[in-house]
């Protein structure tokens, strides 16, 4: 098998791939990295010293992938299928690309902040970091909530990266700084995304390991 993605089942970001390789029925490996142990954290270093999960690993093309963006626009360029993740047309890629980043950057960090302080020991907590994580949160579900008034997926009717980006990201947001009830079109639109085969197979997967959630 030429692909294989280094990952955990459990991280945001991995599932942001796995969606888009689920999407497609894309062949791949998949090997669980073990971040938490100092074996498993050296071993994926030497693959990719910035430490970041995911990682895609293309055997026929000799190619190592960081960044899920990026993965995702790999596989949309050299592994195509029925869901295109980026659209030809200039315009709707760059409405695309920027949903992706605005999942990635105001869904997906802000609660990377939260649980990471969840599992920092007593002491060493940034509460007023936490603060600003749960202010850009609210902001961001203000504008989710709007855009999605009218739109099916992220970017419209079409599923995309962006949705890609926007499933496990709001599933976990939602479980540190609530939305469901207060955003309606959000709601809507989350309970889409859970309904999506390719994000249900991730979630499921996930499952056994919920219980290292933090709360
Ligand atoms: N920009 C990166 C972010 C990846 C990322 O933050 N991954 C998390 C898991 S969800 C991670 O590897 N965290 C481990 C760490 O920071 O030590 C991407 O899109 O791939």
């Amino acid at each position: 098998m030429s692909l294989k993605l280094y990952f955990h089942p459990l991280s945001s970001f991995c599932q942001k791939a796995m969606i888009a390789l689920y999407e497609n029925d894309t062949p791949f490996e998949g090997e669980i990295v073990d971040l938490m142990s100092e074996e498993g954290r050296a071993a994926y270093l030497k693959l990719w010293p910035i430490g970041k999960m995911p990682i895609l690993r293309d055997e026929a093309r000799n190619r190592m992938i960081p960044e899920t963006s990026i993965i995702i626009e790999y596989l949309q360029r050299f592994y195509p299928g029925r869901t295109v993740f980026v659209p030809d047309d200039v315009e709707q890629a760059l409405h695309v690309r920027l949903r992706d980043r605005f999942f990635d950057l105001y869904v997906n960090d802000p609660m990377q902040k939260i649980v990471g302080d969840k599992l920092r020991p007593e002491g060493q907590k940034d509460p007023a970091g936490v603060d600003r994580a749960k202010s850009l949160l609210e902001v961001s579900y203000g504008l989710i909530d709007k855009e999605m008034a009218t739109k099916t997926w992220a970017c419209g009717e079409d599923f995309s990266m962006a949705d890609c980006a926007a499933a496990p990201s709001l599933f976990y947001a939602d479980k540190v700084h609530p939305f469901r009830d207060q955003y309606q079109h959000l709601t809507a639109y989350f309970d889409r995304l859970l309904q999506r085969p390719s994000y249900a197979r991730a979630l499921r997967e996930a499952e056994p390991f919920m219980k290292l959630f933090p709360g």
